[in-house]
């Protein structure tokens, strides 16, 4: 989420100053565009585009035409209906952003594949202002991707909705943005995104993050500590680790800020050893996510502000769902998502499924209602949960023919029965994780804590005890679990 200020497209006076550059002059009032390079390689890069209504009427609607030089294409985009292909692509609101209220600004985003910036832009017909020369930039020599890492404030929002704030985080939780080390999951994966069904990484490779969820936050503390999550990075290997913030049973109703500290220092913790973070708003009874919608909006304004210049973050919107249509989950998701982007655009997000994220199998449904029915975002996935000993061969079909046409996570397992207790099925287990392995589809396993029960991989005493390493700390569905997580990635890089 690295933004490196590299503005191709830019208005007014900024455009002036920049002699060297052939530029159309716009009108001091107008609706303008920028386009700006948030994230470069060697074969492409990301870009976020935001269009400004800087006059004093709303803006009912917009389109932006963009033209790319041969040899770059468009492969993805979010928060915005991408049409087009080869050199010209034009991008229309993505559903719930169409209307842009006076002074205020939208934001979509997209990966281009190719070096090669926009040889042309305009915003609702008008030219938006494009640098004609030069037309490629490589990031190497670009002049300011390595000045600061913040937005730009021309990229702020001006949108977000009041229920939104707070706006100051508590001193405990000041923004870190400690370079992931070189070598690790984040440090050679970088920010991730969604491409097609899959979880891609920052050269467009699809890619699987194998790793371990922690138990609610507020009932093992001792198990996240430095000593553990050194294990879970370097013992281990894990590439993730699933941050469960339950909002009932103790959880952040009870103190919203003390919980979202806690999730801010375990998201340092992981970006220091390389491990993505998946921020779970662990909703489990109530069942309808609605319940929780102005704690999500809250906690997710907050989160998201703070970590938006992170790129090991990932948002898990609603654990399990149950009780719950799955038109109530899509429009809890579409007022979640848009807070999110309005503080962190590039975030990939994941959207739990009816029946305790079954796809809505559990409660006789099907993934078909989400394929008829998706939510209107992208750089989105949907959640899949299973337990080995409880959910077999039909609940694996169903994966099956699902990840043909949508992008799945599996943010939470177990080796052992949906209570989190009984025998580990080792059988089962092997056969759901061939599975996962086979598809691509990331996973995290529940859970990365000591308690009494057989879903648990320490041994009770274990996080007391401060001792994470080797086999000796592990239960039968930890040394499973660790057996399968610890192989080499292999991520591609080119
Ligand atoms: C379980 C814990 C258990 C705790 C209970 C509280 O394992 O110690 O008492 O939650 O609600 C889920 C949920 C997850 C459950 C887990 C096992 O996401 O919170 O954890 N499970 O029941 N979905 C299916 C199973």
């Amino acid at each position: 989420m690295r933004k490196t200020k590299l503005k191709l497209l830019i208005a007014g006076a900024v455009a002036a100053a920049a002699s060297a550059v052939a530029l159309i002059a716009i009108p001091a009032s107008a609706q303008t565009a920028a386009f700006t390079v948030t994230n470069s390689w060697s074969t492409g890069y990301q870009a976020s585009v935001v269009v400004k209504n800087d006059t004093s009427n709303t803006l009912p609607t917009w389109k932006v035409e963009v033209t790319l030089p041969a040899g770059s294409a468009v492969v993805n985009s979010w928060n915005a209906i991408q049409a087009g292909s080869g050199s010209s692509y034009t991008f229309t609101p993505a559903g719930w952003n169409a209307t842009v209220a006076a002074g205020a600004s939208v934001e979509f985003g997209m990966i281009v594949s190719g070096t090669g910036r926009p040889t042309s832009c305009t915003v609702n017909g008008s030219d938006c202002g494009v640098a004609t020369s030069p037309t490629t930039v490589p990031a190497s020599t670009a002049p300011a991707t390595t000045t600061p890492t913040s937005k730009p404030a021309t990229t702020a929002p001006t949108t977000k909705p009041a229920t939104t704030a707070p706006t100051t985080a508590p001193a405990t939780t000041a923004p870190t943005t400690a370079a992931p080390a070189t070598g690790t999951p984040v440090g050679i994966n970088g920010q991730l995104h969604v491409c097609g069904v899959n979880l891609c990484n920052q050269y467009d490779k699809a890619i699987q993050l194998r790793g371990m969820s922690t138990h609610g936050l507020q009932w093992f503390p001792d198990c996240y500590t430095n000593a553990s999550l050194d294990a879970l990075a370097n013992d281990w290997n894990a590439d993730l680790l699933r941050i469960a913030m339950y909002v009932q049973e103790g959880g952040y109703e009870t103190d919203p800020s003390g919980f979202t500290g806690k999730v801010n220092t375990l998201v340092d913790m992981a970006e220091a050893r390389g491990m993505y973070a998946l921020v779970d708003f662990h909703t489990l009874t109530p069942g309808d996510p609605n319940v929780n919608l102005d704690r999500a909006r809250t906690f997710f304004a907050a989160v998201a502000k703070r970590n938006a210049a992170k790129k090991n973050v990932i948002y898990e919107i609603a654990n399990e769902p149950n009780g719950v249509s799955w038109t109530a989950v899509k429009s809890y998701a579409e007022q979640v998502i848009p807070v999110i982007r309005a503080n962190d655009p590039d975030a990939v997000v994941i959207v739990g499924t009816r029946g305790w994220s079954s796809l809505g199998v559990s409660d006789g449904s099907n993934s078909s209602e989400v394929i008829a029915n998706p939510v209107k975002a992208s750089n989105i996935m949907y959640t899949f949960h299973f337990y080995a000993a409880s959910h077999k061969d039909n609940y694996r079909a169903e994966v099956q023919k699902a990840a043909a046409s949508l992008p799945l996570f599996v943010t939470e397992f177990g080796t052992v029965s949906a209570s989190g207790g009984g025998a580990v099925d080792t059988a089962g287990s092997t056969a759901w994780l061939d599975l996962l392995d086979k598809l691509r589809i990331s996973y995290a396993n529940w859970t990365f804590s000591d308690a009494n029960e057989g879903s648990a991989a320490l041994k009770p005493g274990t996080c007391a005890s401060g001792s994470f390493t080797g086999t000796g700390a592990l239960t039968e569905s930890g040394a499973l679990i660790r057996s399968r997580i610890r192989t080499a990635d292999n991520f591609p890089v080119g």
